[in-house]
């Protein structure tokens, strides 16, 4: 037996519990349970012997680096690369902590030796001929499930580039194993979760490595065409119709279901169900809070009027192929006058009334980016509507302007353009609603826009891949006022301090990173007069940690605590009620529920359950919505 050999033997039998098979078999029981790790923790980046997929193909590892290398790098490859100099040269930030105990590390180590004398393979088998009718659903598969990530052309954006240049080196076999089992930085485990079957997943990894097809404009003609006033504004009532206090009732998205409940926030019970069309995404209050209005990935937008005895749809249109944001007009003098949808393809956005959805005017947003590139794809990301003036304010994600749209003039345009960084995603106001914090959350930043002088005035680095939502703020003890954001691609809550004026020397800085059990977070919520931050783990590929729920407190300074609170699908989204004293969390599942919890005492209050909840995900309480409380 070779010294290094002797040495993994050593470790390996010096565990109790796998001793009884060493020196006995090739492949003992700490090998196959370490080869079990390895099928859930490392095959949706490494193969032994089918080659290089994200990460390199780790056939003969262990006669490259002796058991405590092996031990250390995979234990916490991001600690050990600052002190051993290979490590160093190996780490590119790809490969994570993957929180494995120690006996799960031998283990592993144990299955890569099983495997010493396999030969490394070649990278790629290339993808085969597709028919027309497959390459259609393919398609649609990417429209639904990728494209909001990597972008219609594939260029990336949140995701990585997955043109073929790329795909094509992984091969066939690669993607088919990323997209089964998906990526520790957010990319879903669209097998394992069972939204893709084995065959779509196959046809999906021949598809990306072809060209894309060519997406269609959308003009405004057509746009015109798409537009039905289901009730004309002299139809509708003049004051409300129902006894219900409509300003605390939930809009909740049935994605999946392609639908829209609008639950009394008092009562509890679904006042309505509406049929708003293909995965809808979000919806936004009007200013005065009366009219719901949705998106869906499908670009259309559905105009809910709260006044009738039972909410109905007023109004519907199609501005773009493919959306993610809406917002209304909401200065004073301007309230419910206009909409604007924001297209993730074609680049543009489009204004319609705010109280018919006709649409009025549509303006292209392609240009280069904040570098000078040119590009072919620029898509509207989040949208806010300015307090101080007639203006909304829309993150331009690819190429990385943050732009300002005047609609007190006629024609809507874009009247400012302000570089901030590429890959522009979501964002909020600050609590004073000046300042604009939107993640450039590829370059793992928060960048801050002062839209009185309509500048950047901060970039503040908060971690791997930001996902602030709409954010949170609140005053901390020491720094006052912070804005807030999770993480999709690490388990930490970010503070950053935004009070210029009260305490500069902290201004967006960031003030406080806390440590969250559970990557792959989307939103956190808090309320004025609450104690509390909420926060989510949806897209953790660890699926306890996706049921979870975590609560930062803000007067102790410290992650109160994160417990479970289903035990099926993933746990998303908050919304408080309009008090400000219940947290409404969402249960993305088929056999989705609504979690209510007392705010002051953390404890369940009631749980909304039933046929009709089909994948809830967002929900948006009308008073918390119209007035961005958050
Ligand atoms: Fe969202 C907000 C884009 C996936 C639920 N999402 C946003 C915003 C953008 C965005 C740009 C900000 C809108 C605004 O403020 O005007 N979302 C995208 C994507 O591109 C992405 C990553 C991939 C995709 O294909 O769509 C994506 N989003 C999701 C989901 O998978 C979620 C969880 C469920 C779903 O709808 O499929 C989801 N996104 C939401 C919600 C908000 C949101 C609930 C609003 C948060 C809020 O509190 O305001």
């Amino acid at each position: 037996m070779r010294a290094w050999n002797l040495r993994l033997w050593l470790v390996i039998c010096g565990i109790g519990l796998l001793a009884t098979s060493c020196g006995s078999s090739s492949k003992g029981s700490s090998a196959a349970a370490g080869e079990e790790v390895f099928q859930q923790r490392c095959s949706a980046c490494h193969t032994i012997g089918n080659g290089k997929l994200v990460g390199p193909d780790l056939a003969g590892v262990t006669t490259r680096h002796d058991v405590e290398w092996l031990n250390s790098w995979i234990t916490d490859p991001a600690a050990f690369a600052k002190t051993d100099p290979a490590a160093g040269d190996l780490f590119t930030g790809a490969m994570p902590s993957l929180g494995l105990s120690p006996r799960e590390v031998d283990s592993v180590i144990a299955y890569l030796d099983s495997n010493r004398d396999v030969a490394v393979g070649a990278p790629t088998d290339g993808p085969r001929e597709l028919s027309a009718a497959e390459f259609d659903q393919a398609s649609g598969i990417y429209f639904n499930r990728c494209a909001g990530c990597h972008g219609t052309l594939r260029a990336g954006a949140t995701g990585p580039n997955i043109q073929p240049d790329t795909t094509r080196e992984i091969g066939t076999a690669g993607i088919e194993t990323i997209l089964t089992n998906g990526l520790p930085g957010g990319m879903p485990a669209w097998g394992k979760s069972g939204i893709l079957s084995a065959d779509e997943i196959e046809l999906m990894a021949n598809f990306v490595q072809m060209d894309p097809p060519t997406p269609p404009p959308l003009d405004l003609a057509q746009i015109k065409d798409s537009w039905s006033l289901m009730v004309p504004v002299a139809d509708r009532p003049t004051e409300p119709q129902t006894s219900r206090d409509w300003q605390n009732y939930f809009g909740v998205i049935l994605r999946d279901a392609g639908q829209v409940a609008i639950i009394d926030g008092d009562s509890k019970e679904p006042v309505a169900i509406l049929d708003t069309g293909f995965a809808v995404h979000i919806l936004r209050s009007s200013a005065t809070g009366r009219y719901f209005i949705a998106v869906g990935r499908d670009g259309r937008v559905t105009m809910i009027d709260l006044w009738t005895k039972t909410p109905q749809i007023v109004a519907q249109v199609q501005g773009c192929f493919d959306a993610r944001s809406v917002e209304g007009s909401k200065y004073q003098g301007y309230e419910d006058k206009y909409i604007v949808e924001g297209c993730y393809w074609p680049p543009q956005y489009v204004v319609f009334d705010g109280q018919t959805l006709e649409p009025l005017v549509m303006r292209g947003i392609l240009s280069p980016d904040v570098n000078g590139k040119e590009l072919e794809e620029v898509r509207v990301a989040s949208i806010v509507a300015s307090h101080f003036d007639p203006t909304w304010v829309m993150g331009l994600k690819e190429s990385g302007y943050v732009g300002i749209v005047d609609y007190s003039q006629p024609d809507f345009p874009l009247v400012e353009k302000i570089p901030a960084d590429l890959y522009l995603h979501d964002g909020g106001w600050d609590h004073t609603g000046r300042y604009f914090l939107i993640a450039a959350n590829a370059r793992n930043k928060l960048e801050v826009i002062d839209v009185k002088t309509k500048q950047l005035v901060g970039e503040v680095e908060t971690g791997d891949t930001p996902h602030p939502g709409r954010g949170a703020n609140w005053e901390d003890p020491e720094y006052g006022w912070v804005f807030a954001t999770t993480h999709l691609g690490e388990g930490k809550l970010t503070l950053v301090g935004a009070d210029p004026v009260g305490h500069p020397e902290y201004a967006w800085k960031v003030v406080r990173e806390v440590q969250i059990p559970g990557t792959g977070s989307l939103f956190l919520k808090t309320h004025p007069g609450s104690p509390w931050v909420w926060m989510d783990t949806p897209m953790s590929n660890v699926i306890e940690e996706s049921h979870q729920v975590c609560v930062y407190s803000k007067e102790k300074m410290v992650l109160e605590k994160c417990f479970p609170i289903a035990d099926h699908g993933r746990v998303v989204h908050f919304e408080y009620n309009r008090a400000g004293d219940e947290v409404w969390v969402s249960v993305w599942d088929k056999k989705g529920e609504i979690v209510i919890f007392d705010d002051a005492t953390l404890t369940e209050k009631a749980r909304i359950t039933g046929d009709w909840l089909v994948t809830p995900t967002g929900k948006f309480n009308v008073y918390n919505t119209a007035h961005d409380v958050y």
